[in-house]
């Protein structure tokens, strides 16, 4: 499901008989509707949760074994990986509202958005390891840098299930919110990115995700280089305009 209010695109995987798995037509559509959200001036944040109970049980498995479906060739290349990078260069912030359980491919992709919130009854698992597969969809690059190299291990050697305290605790999960005002309070979170300046965020998606690949000093080079961009937004102008007059700014996104 995809609606846009005020800015924001929400975008709801909704299998929930599956526990929203991805099947390959949910994966595409996710694919062209974040493209969606790429090309629209309007959207200025990107909220993704799940339909009914579940966030997103990953793959669906009886899809991968159905002789007439797609088999193993392709899921990867054609599904995942594009929602991640689709997601990671996406020039918004996104926001995953974590409602309910998220396993597999479903945890990584939560995972790799900028802003993850979860409520409290909901849970995330490493599941791959369970039947026989290795953690994707970028989770051995980003789950070791949220939570440290040992506790990724051995989440994802055990595939055990964690809860959304513990996976705050971790690190893994930026505010976890009692169930009854979950949705309220995330919705709460995407309104504010909606309004803030959209380009400066997206700079500040781009350092961070830099970071993790260049030293300190290349690092440096790059805020420099952010930073000059920024400064040279209208927000930024509206944002120095606004303080020294003591007003709330009105940021357009440019
Ligand atoms: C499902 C699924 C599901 C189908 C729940 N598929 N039906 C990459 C490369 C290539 C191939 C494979 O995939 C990947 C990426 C991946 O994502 S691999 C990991 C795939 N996901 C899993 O292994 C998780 C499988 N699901 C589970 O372990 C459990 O369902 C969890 C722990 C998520 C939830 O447990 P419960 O809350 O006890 O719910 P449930 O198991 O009763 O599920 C509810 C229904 O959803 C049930 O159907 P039914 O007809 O019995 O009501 C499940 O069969 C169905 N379902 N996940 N991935």
């Amino acid at each position: 499901m995809f609606e846009v209010q005020k800015g924001i695109a929400f975008i709801t995987l909704n299998r929930p008989e599956k526990l929203n798995a991805f099947n390959r037509e949910m994966a595409l559509l996710l694919q062209q509707k974040l493209d969606e959200c790429s090309t629209t001036p309007e959207i200025r944040c990107v909220y993704i949760t799940g339909s009914n109970k579940g966030f997103c049980a990953g793959q669906d498995l009886a899809e991968v074994v159905d002789p007439t479906g797609i088999g193993m060739q392709g899921i990867l290349k054609d599904q995942f990986n594009p929602i991640v990078t689709k997601i990671r260069k996406l020039e918004k912030p996104v926001v995953a509202a974590v409602n309910g359980v998220a396993a597999g491919a479903g945890a990584n992709i939560a995972l790799c958005c900028d802003i993850v919130v979860a409520a409290s009854s909901a849970s995330f698992i490493q599941a791959f390891s369970k039947i026989g597969l290795i953690p994707d969809s970028g989770g051995t690059f980003i789950l070791p840098r949220l939570i440290g190299w040992q506790k990724a291990s051995a989440l994802m050697m055990l595939g055990d299930k964690i809860f959304a305290n513990e996976a705050a605790h971790l690190g893994m999960v930026y505010k976890v919110f009692a169930d009854d005002v979950f949705e309220e309070e995330s919705k709460k979170i995407a309104a504010t990115l909606a309004n803030m300046p959209t380009r400066g965020l997206w700079y500040t998606k781009q350092a961070l995700s830099w970071s993790f690949s260049h030293t300190l000093h290349e690092q440096l080079m790059n805020e420099d280089k952010l930073q000059q961009r920024a400064a040279a937004t209208h927000d930024f102008k509206e944002g120095v305009q606004a303080f020294l007059e003591k007003r709330k700014p009105n940021f357009k996104g440019e």
